[in-house]
């Protein structure tokens, strides 16, 4: 849930990337912890196991300030994707915002994407998140490997839900899968809480907070 302080001028929102154990999501916020100017980021906190899988999650905060004189503040984090890992998900996604989907776009992973989707839907809705409402995109990662979904399926079969293809790994198509999330979730919140009216801050300039700090934009 967002969380609006009217008396320190702050604006903190919640994001999360899900998704199945060993999709790229760890890998997508390296990249951006990467390409996002120091000026506009914190450090990122990453705790891994030894077999380099995510113990319980990762965290990125990404910061900027609008003409009006507000903090907005990004909070993003990643949950573990292994089955067993199941509370631990269901509390970094509580009061989250909006979610990004990392799958894997192996035809192999079809089955752990299915069960990831399931599970996310679960937790947001015992949450008291709205699935239908919350701002999502897809991203199916890992294009680089042989036997991936094409394109033209993934789709024909994702009509309401933006989709991206990704190659997290080398930068590809993180910045795209942020940003249209970052859109729909200023939507989102101007929806609920007229962001223009009361903060004088709109979509473009909610965007341009986090993008001018972007070091190569459009990878
Ligand atoms: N081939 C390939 N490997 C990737 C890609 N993105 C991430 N990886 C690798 O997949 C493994 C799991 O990535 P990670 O980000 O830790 O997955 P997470 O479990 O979802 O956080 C790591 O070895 C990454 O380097 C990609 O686009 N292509
Ligand atoms: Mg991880």
């Amino acid at each position: 849930m967002v969380q609006i302080n009217m008396s320190a001028r702050e604006i903190t929102v919640k994001v999360v990337y899900y998704g199945p154990a060993l999709s790229g999501k760890t890998t997508n916020l390296q990249q951006l912890h990467a390409l996002i100017d120091p000026a506009a980021r914190g450090k990122m906190v990453a705790l891994d196991t030894t077999d380099d899988r995510t113990l319980y999650f990762d965290f990125l905060p990404i910061h900027f300030d609008t003409a009006s004189g507000f903090a907005v503040k990004i909070k993003l984090f990643t949950v573990p994707g292994q089955v067993m890992h199941k509370s631990t998900r269901k509390v970094v996604l509580a009061g989250a915002d909006a979610v990004a989907f990392v799958a894997d776009s192996q035809r192999s992973a079809a089955a752990a994407n299915a069960y990831s989707w399931r599970d996310m839907e679960a937790n947001l809705r015992s949450n008291g998140i709205d699935f239908a409402r919350i701002p999502k995109v897809v991203q199916f990662n890992k294009r680089d490997l042989p036997d991936v979904k094409p394109l033209d399926e993934i789709r024909a079969a994702w009509k309401d839900v933006p989709t991206f293809p990704g190659v997290a790994m080398r930068g590809e198509g993180v910045l795209e899968t942020f940003r249209e999330l970052l859109r729909l979730l200023y939507r989102s919140l101007d929806a609920k809480h007229s962001f223009a009216l009361k903060f004088g801050l709109s979509e473009d300039k909610f965007l341009e907070g986090v993008f001018k700090h972007v070091a190569r934009e459009g990878r």
